[in-house]
């Protein structure tokens, strides 16, 4: 090692995968891991501020937290029309997985007339589908509440749109023939307990069969052209597109359908469920006031240019981003510099596909010097728009889908 690589070894920490060094993995995300027990991301110092460790595959994303990881992307790193895969933010209730393709199976059993055992190569003969899904955690935004709400403090970024392959949920469903009686789906990953105790899952989550059916909805195993990285599920998935991100499971092996809801690790309690009716910020509200999230709400965000731009007056300046909402589409948005006493509507594209977000742009001229913000709010094809203010309090923070700004300075 030269002198150089070992000052950056000593300031910065290398995730490692099980007991590969990040160097290794870094090449090929989707190289099988070592060990299951081992195979958290184990950092050499558990000390090291979150700020200075790697995560290889990865570039450029916010690390709130390391044991599970998970990591967002700062909104004008999401730039581009398509989520590249090291954009993409991570989420993870438990330690990945050590995944080996060639014996992978997935299991369809419950409420099914045939229950199936596919492997990868039996599951590709089902039709394959390439589409554009926004993928967003239902605690996105969580570090706007107040009170806080415990958790991953999520601002912006825990939203992607990559282009993923694979096959439809409801062709899979199909051919094992649902009965009559299945109401709900059960996902199972094979990730690991975050106890290391093999027999606990971290968390195993579902949706009513009718967003199963959805055209939509996919077992993938392609993220943008390449197989899934590991740190997305490697070999295989679920993507549930404009419903929470934990609907979408990784590491894939098991498709139950249930005669009730699912009843799985984190479908229960408090998680991802929001009070039926509103509630004061930091009121207790008893469990079976809770009710499960289903489709996400209207959002958006600026990706260009980044926050605290300063610009020269007179010049004209190009704003752009994207926008979603959920099982809905977008209608509009407008952009405001005057804290929300005018209004400009953007341009906006239609979306590539069902459940893809849109990209929107708009040229903004600064009356005069001085410090603005510019603020984005979308609105869904229903009508329904982004509120300024963070909006209803839940007890664990989700779906806050206030209006993204950022600040420009004009000199
Ligand atoms: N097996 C498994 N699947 C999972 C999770 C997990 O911890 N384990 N986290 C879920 C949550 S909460 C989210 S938001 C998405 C995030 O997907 P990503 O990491 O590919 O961005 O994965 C979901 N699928
Ligand atoms: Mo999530």
């Amino acid at each position: 090692m030269g002198n150089r690589q070992k000052l950056n070894a000593s300031r910065r920490t290398f995730l490692k995968y099980g007991g590969l060094t990040a160097m290794t993995v870094a090449m090929d995300l989707t190289l099988p891991l070592l060990h299951p027990l081992q195979s958290g991301l184990i950092t050499s110092a558990n000390a090291e501020p979150l700020d200075e460790i790697i995560i290889p595959g990865k570039n450029g994303l916010i690390i709130l937290n390391n044991r599970p990881l998970n990591a967002e992307t700062p909104p004008h790193l999401l730039d581009e029309a398509i989520t590249p895969n090291d954009r993409h933010f991570v989420r993870n209730n438990g330690l990945i997985p050590q995944t080996d393709s060639t014996e992978w199976t997935l299991t369809i059993d419950g409420e099914v007339h045939t229950p199936l055992v596919l492997t990868l190569e039996q599951l590709k003969r089902f039709k394959q589908y390439t589409y554009s899904l926004q993928i967003e955690c239902g605690g996105n935004g969580r570090a706007g509440y107040h009170p806080p709400a415990k958790g991953n403090q999520w601002t912006y970024g825990a939203i992607g749109c990559a282009t993923y392959t694979g096959v439809r949920m409801k062709d899979v469903l199909r051919s094992a023939g649902l009965k009559g009686s299945a109401v709900y789906t059960g996902y199972y990953g094979s990730d690991l307990h975050l106890s290391g105790d093999p027999n606990k899952v971290p968390i195993s989550r579902g949706t009513p069969i009718s967003k199963a059916m959805d055209e939509h909805t996919l077992i993938a195993w392609e993220m943008n052209g390449r197989p899934l990285p590991a740190l997305h599920g490697y070999p295989l998935r679920v993507v549930t597109p404009g419903w929470p991100g934990s609907t979408s499971i990784k590491w894939l092996k098991r498709i139950t359908v249930r005669d009730k809801e699912h009843d799985g690790p984190k479908m229960r309690g408090y998680s991802y469920r929001v009070p039926r009716n509103p509630v004061p910020p930091g009121a207790h509200v008893p469990k079976e006031n809770m009710k499960i999230i289903e489709s996400m709400p209207v959002k958006s965000l600026i990706t260009f240019p980044k926050s605290r731009l300063n610009w020269k007056h007179k010049k004209s300046l190009l704003v752009r981003g994207h926008a979603w909402a959920g099982d809905r589409s977008i209608k509009a948005v407008h952009v405001s510099i005057d804290f929300g006493v005018n209004w400009v509507q953007a341009s906006l594209s239609p979306p590539v596909n069902a459940f893809a977000w849109q990209n929107w742009n708009t040229t903004i001229d600064f009356p005069m010097k001085g410090y603005y913000e510019v603020w984005a709010r979308a609105t869904d094809s229903i009508g329904e728009m982004q509120p300024m203010v963070v909006p209803g309090w839940n007890p664990k923070g989700y779906l806050n889908n206030a209006m993204h700004r950022i600040s420009v300075t004009v000199l």
